[in-house]
């Protein structure tokens, strides 16, 4: 590259384009008015002719406009921290595609009030938990998502399911890829809150990496309360095809991120508080903290031979210093993130207070646990990146992006340069330093955490958006930047405003999934009402009735656009009613609602799909009831009444 091209801050790939005619125009543009690329392709008049590229916006040519109509290369899956659900964003267009309520209550789709939903969020729930909630709703109504991570086979994602943890209320959810809805959520026994989420790669998920990040008595009742020595965290492999835990294992200190290999023998997490304190200065007094990486051979052989105790319902190891299970590596004091590279051999610890990162060789691994090394014989590199290095990123092409917190930037650094510079050659192994907008956590790259990683995309979650936007208060969205690393150069391409609080996002290609267009009749998320149903003999997909049970009654009704197949029903004051809405339309998007004005209900019934609410009538009059999503030119006439009878006095 010309020292000239490099001030412009255009890559080799920028001259050349994507796509002839895209590339084409964006050359036009910066380069003005050349008749040929570089790689010979004659660009059209009407690129010749497009005007030049603003100087405002980076000169990479239009690639990663997604025109009306057209559709994203890309599924992104964000998390969205403390408001507790999963999105959907399209890859590069970064339009937003869907919300999947998780850990939230929805007022859309009903998640939080539907039986459907309610018995997702239940039945995973501890018995400590369930006592507390009783009085409560039943249900936990805040989350703290952070990390979603499709499920894999073989090194690669395998469009099944998506799991994520809750940092709030020690949970781990699983989302059905097919259906984009969330069928599972576990709550993890003894250890208090899930930070860290990560699966394993191979052979497959496999198992669901929990960690446990504070550290708190087992059991926690009361009995030990201010004797931190007493306190333990907790590392928790979740069956990702049960979702029962398969196994915990105690460590010390607070384990931070988790990461898994590409053979299915390891999982690494990062540990701060090595000190065990119960204070930020406490925690933050030594010079060292450890990454601690896991045997799961030796662990599961543990478990086989019942080498365990048996703490809430599930076996736990002791994996604190001198185990067998587990090894700890010395890194600087306080690590955040720790990233699989896609070569399958190294894997990445940020410094976070320290400006470095910590380059580890899985391959050393087994010479570790044989003892015939020294846990720092693991670390093949430790290049000094900027300041509050938190997460990488990886291109698949030996590059690996880091971020840099206090510095906000994205480091673009080779992975074998800081091999040899560890060994003392004099290389800089750092190639580019990019700045965000601004103070950024995680970064994410187009199938980065899978050995198909494509070096195309690079997605940074800023967590400071300041003045990138208008301005809306106090209150200010993140700042997720879309970043073009297929060049030799970084790009930023994008700014997407997002709502509280991104911290990991997945980027899978689409041809890795593969949602329904509309439900299956026999699928299991409804296959409570179908059985209710049977039971009460109404077939769901043809008859409207109403059935009374004693003080409960069951309404069951169809809905086809414009009209449920109910215009009212009668119920009595006190009564127990639960109302099972299907959805017989077939037509693709022809989504209906249920809502009672004034009763708090509402939920989404999609196509071929039933729904169902349970509430007590215990307001005697006249409710309308109508369809809340838009379905028809006649959609604000789908309505009925519900008519309650007052109890006689
Ligand atoms: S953590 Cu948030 S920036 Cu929960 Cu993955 Cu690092
Ligand atoms: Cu049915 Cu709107």
């Amino acid at each position: 590259m010309s020292e000239e091209t490099r001030k412009k801050g255009l890559s080799r790939r920028d001259m050349l384009g994507t796509t002839a005619a895209v590339g084409a125009a964006g050359a036009a543009g910066v380069a003005g008015g050349i008749g040929l690329s570089q790689s010979g392709a004659i660009i059209s008049a009407e690129a010749q002719t497009r005007p030049a590229t603003p100087a405002a916006r980076p000169a990479v040519g239009n690639h990663y406009e997604v025109k009306p109509g057209e559709l994203d290369e890309y599924y992104v899956f964000f998390s969205s921290g403390q408001t507790g659900e999963v999105r959907i964003i399209g890859c590069p267009s970064m339009r937003e595609l869907m919300r999947i309520p998780v850990f939230n209550r929805d007022s859309a789709t009903g998640w939080g009030q539907t039986n459907e939903s309610l018995r997702v969020l239940t039945e995973g729930l501890t018995p400590e938990s369930r006592e507390f909630l009783k009085d409560k709703g039943g249900i936990y109504l805040n989350g703290d998502l952070h990390h979603p991570h499709p499920s894999f086979t073989e090194g690669t994602y395998d469009g099944r399911y998506l799991y994520a943890n809750d940092k709030a209320n020690t949970r781990v959810c699983r989302i059905r890829l097919d259906v984009m809805k969330c069928d599972k959520i576990i709550q993890l026994p003894n250890q208090h809150t899930v930070h860290g989420l990560r699966v394993q790669k191979y052979p497959k998920t496999g198992y669901v990496f929990c960690n446990g990040e504070d550290r708190v008595p087992i059991p926690n009742d009361g009995k030990v309360l201010n004797d931190p020595k007493k306190y333990v965290s907790i590392f928790s492999a979740v069956d990702g095809e049960s979702m029962k835990v398969a196994w915990q294992v105690k460590v010390d200190g607070n384990l931070d991120n988790v990461d898994a290999d590409y053979q299915g023998k390891y999982a690494w997490a990062t540990c701060y508080n090595s000190e065990e304190g119960v204070t930020l200065a406490e925690m933050m007094a030594k010079e060292q903290d450890w990454v601690v990486v896991f045997n799961l051979k030796r662990i599961e052989e543990a478990v086989k031979k019942g080498e365990f105790e048996t703490l809430g319902g599930v076996p736990v190891l002791d994996g604190r210093a001198g185990s067998k299970f587990t090894r700890y590596i010395p890194v600087p004091n306080s690590p955040h993130g720790i990233n699989t590279a896609p070569d399958g051999i190294h894997f990445v610890a940020n410094g976070k207070l320290s400006p470095t990162v910590t380059v580890f060789d899985a391959r050393k691994l087994d010479d570790l646990f044989d003892d015939k090394i020294k846990p720092r014989d693991v670390v093949v590199a430790e290049p000094e990146l900027g300041l509050g290095p938190l997460h990488t990123a990886y291109d698949g092409k030996g590059n690996a992006y880091t971020t840099v917190f206090i510095d906000s930037q994205v480091v673009k650094w080779n992975i074998d340069l800081a091999k040899r510079a560890f060994k003392g050659e004099k290389v800089n192994p750092v190639i580019q330093k990019l700045d965000v907008h601004y103070q950024p956590g995680h970064n994410h790259t187009s199938m980065g955490q899978t050995k198909e990683a494509d070096g195309k995309w690079l997605i940074s979650l800023n967590k400071f958006s300041k003045d990138r936007f208008l301005n809306v208060g106090p209150l200010k969205p993140e700042n997720d930047q879309l970043i073009d690393i297929s060049g030799d150069r970084m790009v930023i391409v994008h700014d997407g405003p997002s709502f509280a609080e991104p911290h990991d996002a997945t980027l899978v290609h689409r041809s890795k999934i593969n949602p329904l267009h509309v439900w299956k009749r026999d699928d299991p998320f409804f296959a409570h009402a179908v059985q209710q149903a049977k039971a009460d003999g109404v077939t769901l997909e043809q008859d409207s009735q109403v059935i009374r049970d004693g003080n409960k009654v069951r309404v069951y009704m169809t809905s086809a656009a414009p009209a449920f197949g109910l215009e009212e029903f009668t119920v009595k004051q006190g009564d127990e009613v639960t109302v099972y809405v299907t959805n017989i339309d077939e037509v693709e998007d022809l989504t209906h609602g249920f809502c009672i004005t004034n009763y708090g209900i509402n939920m989404e019934v999609a196509p071929q799909a039933t729904a169902s609410v349970t509430f007590t009538a215990s307001k005697p009059g006249v409710y309308w009831y109508y369809c809340s999503w838009f379905c028809h030119a006649m959609h604000m006439e789908m309505k009925g009444r519900m008519l309650v009878e007052p109890r006689a006095t």
